[in-house]
């Protein structure tokens, strides 16, 4: 998020940690699991909306975590009396996210903020009580039902606001002097219950931020259940859940565990409106969180915050629409197929149904894709987004051969016809290292996070950002070299430095060996998380990012090498 306080990332941190670990299937139960149908039913959809939105749409910034920092306590509290959003429209919300191809909508019902959008009986902290008093969770229930979609509900669990509740703002880290828990978790459960009794069906209970809840979390899913046994609850409820919810980051591969990334389609991730400056993502990047979402076998819940005013703004709409273009022509590969078999990486993801295997090639090696063996027999290609494809299948793997002229924009869509069903396919790793020449290549550093192997150089080649390379703390000098195998001609690197800490390094340069000389081809300063380069070409085996200086340990998601 833009505006990350100091003094408050080792909360984010902590908070973090809490949120996005996918425990093993056998660690999630102690409480009777959701409908096994509605919970593929919620799979089926793959792709929703969040939305983010209050009174605090009026501030441009962050929902809850502005409380006490950029917006101190009092005003904040007030600015409810002046939320007029007299464009609200929910059929118009609904068509912006039917448009998009979304199949369901959660809203922020009440967020850490603890403001309520609906007309709750249990406090007068809502919107009846401002200048609007139109209940928006009733608009928008009501619309999601007449066009066809699914509504659910965010929660959240803290409330920094609710006298009862034992923390306060700023983020939760303010005790107060008297509280009462057990109060508040009757609070808790007697709004939920309002929403459930008078806002359903609901999708989902989509609860947030857990704090001081283990215990109390089960409560919360033996209501629900009992209320509407097949609601879907996310694992932040105190005591886990039915779906994980890797959150700003698409989740990993995993067939076992139901899960949702929760993404924004704000460029600057922010969850609310974040002003008319805020832009937006681009839609190579939207199109690939569905994308690979889908091929790990998750679902993607992308966030809008609309305006004060009650619309969603056009450059994040437009953006959606773009998206909802693409999948109205290509949704057989997303809506209702499972992950894999070939696991999302860098080079692209798949998706399966039937007896088809839907690849979504990002990127190839010249003509070709390479992909390891399945046990199937291909018994035809096609490029769905048009062109021409060959493939041949041995032992040894799949090869893949699509003209550049046959290569989309963004995502190739190759269909793969097999000879059984698909999910019979066991899941396979696509061994490839980052860039489309370093395939045979190999990482040495100069430094590597207390010496760990799950910080090598080699991760920073391994063409997944979910892993890095990371140096010891305080380190404010590295090296990273790459050794490509063989002599090879590039003329363009890309750096992805760890979203988690960009922008630490401060000078660098990019090196090839010239003999026992090492020779400069381009030097700059600061990195960031999408760094990238052209220059004319350089044919060479081995090259290197040489750190000449950094505000603390540099660590880096990929270094890649092209063409
Ligand atoms: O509702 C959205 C976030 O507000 C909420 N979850 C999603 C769905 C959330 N609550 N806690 N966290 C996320 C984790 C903490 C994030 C933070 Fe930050 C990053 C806290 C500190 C850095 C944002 C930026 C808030 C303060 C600064």
């Amino acid at each position: 998020m833009k505006t990350a306080p100091n003094t408050y990332l080792w909360l984010a941190a902590a908070l973090l940690a809490a949120l996005t670990p996918m425990p093993a299937a056998a660690e999630a139960a102690k409480f009777p699991p959701v409908q096994p149908a509605a919970m593929q039913a919620w799979q089926d959809k793959r792709f929703g909306m969040f939305i983010h939105w209050g009174p605090v749409s009026l501030t441009a910034h962050e929902i809850g975590w502005s409380r006490g920092t950029q917006t101190p306590i009092e005003v904040y509290d007030n600015l409810y009396k002046q939320f007029n959003p007299t464009l609200f429209n929910a059929d118009e919300w609904v068509k912006v996210a039917k448009d998009a191809g979304m199949k369901y909508i959660v809203l922020t019902t009440k967020h850490h903020d603890g403001f309520c959008l609906w007309d709750t009986k249990l406090t007068d902290y809502n919107i009846m009580n401002g200048p609007f008093k139109r209940d928006v969770v009733k608009e928008l229930a009501a619309a999601c039902h007449k066009g066809g979609i699914a509504f659910g509900v965010y929660y959240s669990v803290c409330d920094w606001h609710h006298p009862d509740f034992p923390l306060t703002s700023p983020g939760g880290s303010v005790k107060r002097a008297t509280s009462d828990l057990d109060a508040y978790n009757k609070y808790l459960l007697g709004q939920i219950r309002e929403l459930i009794t008078n806002y359903g069906p609901l999708i989902t209970i989509w609860n947030d931020v857990p704090q001081m809840f283990q215990g109390r979390g089960v409560k919360t899913i033996e209501m629900v259940r009992a209320l509407q046994p097949d609601i879907t609850i996310n694992n932040r409820s105190g005591d886990g859940g039915d779906y994980e919810t890797p959150e700003q980051q698409i989740g990993g591969f995993n067939m076992t565990r139901p899960w949702e990334s929760c993404m924004t389609v704000s460029a600057h991730n922010a969850w609310a409106w974040g002003g008319a400056k805020d832009g937006v993502k681009p839609l190579a990047d939207c199109l690939k969180m569905l994308v690979s979402g889908a091929g790990g076998d998750g679902n993607v819940l992308l966030n809008v915050g609309p305006r004060p005013d009650g619309v969603i703004d056009p450059a994040q709409s437009g953006r959606l629409k773009e998206v909802g273009e693409w999948l109205a022509k290509y949704g057989e590969s997303i809506y209702a197929t499972r992950g894999g078999p070939f696991k999302p990486g860098k080079w692209g993801a798949s998706t399966r149904q039937g007896k088809r295997i839907y690849v979504h090639a990002y990127q190839f090696d010249g003509d070709s894709l390479e992909l390891p063996a399945i046990s199937a027999t291909i018994t035809a290609a096609h490029v769905l987004t048009g062109g021409t494809v060959e493939f041949q299948q041995s032992d040894a793997g799949i090869t893949l051969s699509v003209p550049a002229a046959s290569h989309a924009a963004i995502d190739t869509l190759i269909a793969l016809d097999v000879d059984r069903p698909a999910l019979d396919i066991a899941p396979v790793a696509v061994a490839r290292k980052s860039g489309s020449l370093a395939n045979g290549a190999h990482a040495t550093a100069s430094n590597v996070f207390q010496k760990q192997a799950g910080y090598g150089a080699d991760k920073a080649i391994d063409d997944d950002l979910e892993t890095r390379w990371a140096t010891d703390a305080g380190t404010r000098q590295a090296w990273l070299e790459v050794d490509l195998g063989k002599p090879q001609t590039f003329s363009k690197v890309a750096i992805h430095e760890w979203e988690g800490a960009p922008k630490r390094i401060q000078k660098f340069e990019v090196q090839f060996k010239d003999g026992a000389d090492w020779k400069t081809i381009f030097a700059g300063t600061t990195v960031g998380p999408g760094f990238n380069r052209a220059f004319p070409p350089v044919t060479a085996r081995v090259l290197r990012l040489n750190i000449l200086d950094a505000k603390d340990g540099p660590t880096l998601d990929e270094f890649e090498v092209l063409k």
